[in-house]
């Protein structure tokens, strides 16, 4: 096993070492897991490509490193602790003797359906154990997954499914989210109308609600793996074979392919999660977001499942059927370390400390928090309230490319500070860069967030298109990654992030482009030009604010705001509702045509009085119009 970081010393040292002799750090850590063959070289890399390959040659599994490697001590061990929408359901424990069972039959089914080494598979399932089974299996079977969160539209997922070409996909009939039914399969059926290259849709019954199936291409997942053979020999992958894609929204327009590869990521994945969360054989560990976003795949799945964890998975909402739900589960499984996002904590604070009573809390020993930065007042909220004040806050900060966390306290290690990220992971070597690209060295100091030389499980490219990968990561800055965050080292060498400095706005914790946003607005026929700007809300952190030129014959302003949300909804799904929807004659346009966004999002802020020189913009009276009626 992986030695864990015990003092900030050791850290220091280990930070240290990692800088110095990369390979010989990773080569150590990397010798804890089973490779059928050794690498010829830790890492070869050149950002100009980008080309990053780690533990060159190398030949493994993911697989054998989460089952087979686990079985001999912790066969009867739970692995997968699965906890139901509805308290009153059953529960569910699965073993890791269970999961190598569920995970070796469900790679035999791929198989028999015709999924071979390489094929795109792409996973459309809510949180049930079978979701992690059928990531698994695709990894044995050499298949590259490709997860979508649910709450996506079919447009948002045939999108996927034919950026990918993918071959299969996985869904349910429906999907529990709190008192709400919600429908699965339904929207795989549309967005196959749109698609060519999927043969076979297997069906998890989740929800027993009624669904359509299409004779020759959908198969029930109980059907398709009765009597099928539960012994499976995992495909033997290349180091930098594909693993999974996962899409994410950046500032342009659609939604892009992130690839992680097999031998780095399952490195880095299973070190960052022993080492930010201290997790201690025997301990229980709960991540509370959704298998569909990167933090599911990285601290739900692999990194728990490779350390040999036992991890919940929870299928319902915070407040269902009561705010104190988060509780109730800590204590029913002891839960030792929890992680979960600021828009939570803030919701959940908004119920008053009163709700936490009931419970205990006293097996807590780390809380972490993830996909945005923490206020302050949440933090101690988090650390007071549920906490007690014992637990360090683990604030991590890392994005679906760089695929585990880079910048977190070592829980019970690094002393914290709220709002604080605090120090990069041994491995991990930050720069920050003013706009012209200089390295701002020192501390007290604030400017672009970049990293300089690889980490295992940065992200390789993005899928079908290496270009827009250079494009967007690599060419803001040459020679290093760039990560889209501002950031400030502060006098003591910690860092802290300030959020995004490009057009990417962070809802609930949920990375939205605001392009992508306007593309749907625009959608609709009466929408003649849109623009999207983040503002402060109190509990999704960022809110939606939308400017829009319509044309408003025949409508009222109430109606065509709704038929507007609709219309996003449908477009790219629920969560890209915008929150307020301005109704403007004109925007604000530089003389070359640009949109000035930096003035709308002062004024959806608040701020209508300091918007700087608005003289040399082309149409200087629209931003009084916009300015009076701002919501
Ligand atoms: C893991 C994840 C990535 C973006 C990232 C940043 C924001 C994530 C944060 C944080 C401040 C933290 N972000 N964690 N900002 N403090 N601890 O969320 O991945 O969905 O790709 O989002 O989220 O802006 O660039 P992803």
């Amino acid at each position: 096993m992986i030695n864990k970081i015990q003092t900030l010393s050791g850290y220091f040292y280990d930070y240290q070492k990692s800088v110095q002799d990369p390979e010989h750090f990773w080569s150590r850590i990397a010798d804890a897991f089973y490779w059928h063959k050794r690498w010829d070289k830790v890492v070869e890399w050149d950002f100009d490509g980008p080309d990053v390959k780690w533990f060159k040659n190398a030949k493994l599994n993911i697989t054998e490193n989460i089952l087979e490697r686990h079985l001999f001590l912790l066969g009867d061990k739970p692995a997968i602790i699965w906890e139901p929408n509805d308290p009153k359901e059953d529960n569910r424990t699965i073993s890791y003797k269970e999961l190598y069972e569920m995970v070796c039959q469900f790679s035999n089914t791929l198989k028999e359906n015709g999924v071979e080494k390489g094929d795109r598979v792409i996973i459309y399932m809510p949180m049930v154990p079978e979701t992690a089974v059928a990531m698994l299996a695709c990894a044995r079977i050499g298949a590259v997954h490709s997860v979508v969160f649910a709450g996506f539209s079919s447009q948002s997922l045939a999108d996927r499914i034919n950026d990918c070409e993918a071959k299969m996909v996985l869904t349910s009939d429906g999907n529990y989210r709190g008192d709400k039914k919600i429908e699965v399969k339904s929207v795989v059926d549309e967005a196959l109308k749109s698609t060519s290259t999927v043969e076979k849709v297997i069906v998890y019954q989740r929800t027993g609600q009624e669904v359509t199936m299409t004779e020759g291409r959908d198969i029930w997942w109980h059907d398709a793996i009765e009597g099928v053979s539960t012994e499976n020999k995992a495909e033997i992958m290349d180091s930098e074979d594909m693993l999974f894609i996962l899409y994410t929204s950046g500032s342009t327009g659609k939604p892009k392919g992130v690839v992680h590869t097999c031998g780095g990521y399952m490195v880095y994945s299973c070190y960052s999660f022993q080492n930010v969360f201290q997790y201690n054989q025997g301990d229980v560990y709960w991540c509370t977001a959704d298998v569909g976003w990167i933090t599911g795949h990285s601290y739900i799945v692999y990194g728990p499942l490779l350390a040999g964890a036992t991890t919940i998975m929870y299928e319902g909402v915070p407040t269902y059927p009561n705010p104190g739900r988060f509780w109730e589960i800590c204590d029913k499984y002891q839960v030792n370390q929890f992680y979960t996002a600021p828009t939570a904590i803030r919701a959940l604070q908004a119920y008053g400390a009163e709700v936490l009573k009931p419970y205990k809390l006293d097996s807590l020993r780390v809380l972490g928090s993830v996909g945005e930065p923490i206020n302050e007042e949440a933090w101690h909220w988090y650390h007071d309230h549920v906490g007690k004040g014992r637990c360090p806050v683990v604030d991590t900060w890392w994005q679906t490319e760089t695929g585990g966390i880079l910048v977190s306290p070592i829980a019970s290690v690094t002393p914290t500070k709220p709002s604080y990220a605090t120090l990069p992971l041994p491995g991990v070597q930050l720069a920050i860069l003013d706009n012209d690209g200089n390295e701002l060295k020192g501390n007290s100091v604030e400017g672009n967030l970049c990293v300089k030389f690889p980490w295992p499980s940065i992200l390789r490219t993005t899928y079908g298109d290496h270009d827009r990968c250079k494009q967007t990561y690599f060419s803001s800055f040459k020679g290093y990654y760039f990560t889209g965050d501002g950031v400030k080292r502060d006098e003591d060498g910690y860092y802290r992030i300030l959020g995004r400095v490009d057009d990417v706005i962070n809802v609930s914790g949920h990375r939205m482009g605001t392009a992508e946003v306007e593309n749907a607005i625009n959608e609709h026929p009466k929408v003649v030009e849109s623009a999207v700007v983040g503002y402060p809300h109190d509990i999704k952190g960022q809110g939606i604010y939308a400017f829009v030129i319509c044309d408003m014959e025949g409508r009222s302003e109430e109606n065509l705001k709704q038929e507007i949300r609709v219309t996003v909804s449908k477009i790219i799904g629920p969560i890209a509702k915008p929150d307020k929807i301005q109704i403007v004659p004109g925007l604000p346009k530089t003389r070359s045509g640009k949109i000035m966004r930096r003035i709308l999002r002062k004024i959806a802020s608040g701020d209508t009085e300091n918007l700087g020189d608005t003289s040399t913009l082309l149409n200087p009276d629209v931003v009084d119009d916009i300015r009076e009626n701002v919501i």
